[in-house]
């Protein structure tokens, strides 16, 4: 019997909630086999595109659909250079597009084919931000009146800005407990030492109206100087955090060991990793407790599962990094995984917004403070394309303003 081939490999770029989101579509040399992938990566989704375009789909073109993990090692070796956010977003879409298609072919979920299930919901946690704490308190209260036990909480967006200005808006912003020099460039400013003092006063205010009934995560975005986030890490401990996220940059996560020799506060680190050796010091070394690996920048499902295993051996558990920029369909190979896996954590999710429903069919289900995945073969989704272009994306650079630092310094966002 001949093999099915891969036919086409198509990238899908909608931005249904504003946020441009990249789908790719492999079409096979059976009539009625096809697959969906998620390549997104927001800040450059039409550089993605157009990698997919013009490099993984002829590479791809008559490949065994079968061989998935012969096609992902091909893939990244056929870049020579590897490990990038542009190329492994583009390999994720078809990674997972040929998960999707392996799935109908056993006519089961993804979540079989590796295992089966180690639970039957994820549990995830919803964000709660507001400029004033009583802001912030109503819309933790929101949440829990819907559901949730677990909740990000921020005060001012991340680094703590006094207007909870959002970096969409891409407008000059001055927090007024900041003074620039003049001349100071327009952006976003923040005060970190302000930020770093008021994240205590936050959650004593939320354990104060919700005491321990749910459980909290703040994000720190990378925002504190190290001794900064060395202090914010023992500040927090009081308050029993589910986890603190992001305390270092990426370049500064040599910073962790000390981290862990003065507080229990759990840590959650690598929304912004794209390569193997960003991770495996911090898992090896047992730096973490949570792996937020946003699955399309490694590459997608095939690097996740791997690192969700590796992780399983060290007590290190995951919650993949799904905000507003991974689309539904990326969503649901995360919950495939996080049914799966017996070391999950926590799936965070941002709400599918009014027009995602209308491009991405057959969304996980999430009541009471859980998401279900559907039983369908594969990742049980169609994309509506019609539907997908009447959101065109536009090559939008996220955040648009430049986040700085009180004298105008620019900082990573
Ligand atoms: C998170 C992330 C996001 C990022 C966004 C950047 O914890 O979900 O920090 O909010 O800021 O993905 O595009
Ligand atoms: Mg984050």
């Amino acid at each position: 019997m001949d093999p099915i081939t891969i036919r086409s490999v198509r990238p899908i770029v909608t931005a249904p909630e504003g946020r441009p989101l990249v789908v790719v579509r492999v079409d096979t040399s059976e009539p009625e086999l096809y697959g969906f992938g998620c390549a997104t990566f927001t800040q450059r989704a039409l550089t993605v595109a157009h990698a997919v375009s013009t490099y993984l789909a002829p590479w791809a073109q008559g490949r065994n659909v079968d061989d998935i993990e012969d096609i992902w090692q091909g893939a990244m070796a056929s870049t020579f250079w590897r490990n990038g956010p542009i190329l492994n977003a583009a390999l994720s879409g078809l990674d997972m597009a040929l998960w999707d298609i392996k799935g109908k072919r056993a006519g089961m979920p993804c979540y079989q084919l590796w295992g089966g299930k180690s639970r039957e919901a994820a549990a995830v946690y919803r964000h709660a931000d507001g400029s004033t704490l009583d802001e912030v308190v109503d819309n933790v209260a929101r949440f829990v009146e819907e559901g949730y036990r677990f909740i990000r909480c921020q005060w001012g967006g991340y680094g703590g800005m006094a207007g909870n200005s959002s970096a969409e808006e891409g407008v000059k912003f001055l927090n007024p407990n900041v003074h620039p020099p003049c001349g100071a460039l327009p952006g976003e400013y923040f005060d970190p030492h302000a930020y770093r003092r008021r994240v205590p006063e936050l959650l004593a205010r939320i354990r104060e109206e919700f005491g321990t009934t749910i459980e909290l995560l703040h994000d720190v975005h990378e925002r504190l100087q190290p001794a900064d986030a060395i202090r914010l890490a023992k500040d927090v401990e009081p308050f029993d955090l589910f986890f603190l996220e992001d305390l270092f940059p990426p370049e500064q996560v040599e910073w962790l060991s000390i981290v862990r020799q003065q507080s229990t506060v759990p840590l959650a680190i690598s929304e912004l990793f794209t390569h193997p050796l960003e991770w495996m010091p911090l898992i090896t070394n047992r730096l973490i407790d949570f792996i937020r690996i946003h699955i399309s920048q490694i590459g997608g499902v095939t690097p996740a599962l791997k690192v969700a295993h590796l992780c399983e051996l060290y007590g290190i558990r995951t919650a993949w990094q799904d905000p507003k920029d991974v689309s539904p369909l990326g969503h649901m190979a995360n919950l495939h995984i996080e049914i799966h896996a017996h070391n999950f954590g926590i799936h965070e999710w941002g709400g599918w917004g009014d027009h995602s429903p209308m491009v991405f069919r057959g969304l996980p289900e999430v009541r009471d403070g859980y998401m279900y995945p559907n039983t369908s073969p594969g990742w049980g989704m169609e994309i509506d394309e019609e539907a997908a272009a009447a959101f065109p994306a536009t090559a939008q650079t996220l955040p648009s303003p430049v986040i700085r630092l009180p004298d105008g310094t620019a900082v990573w966002p």
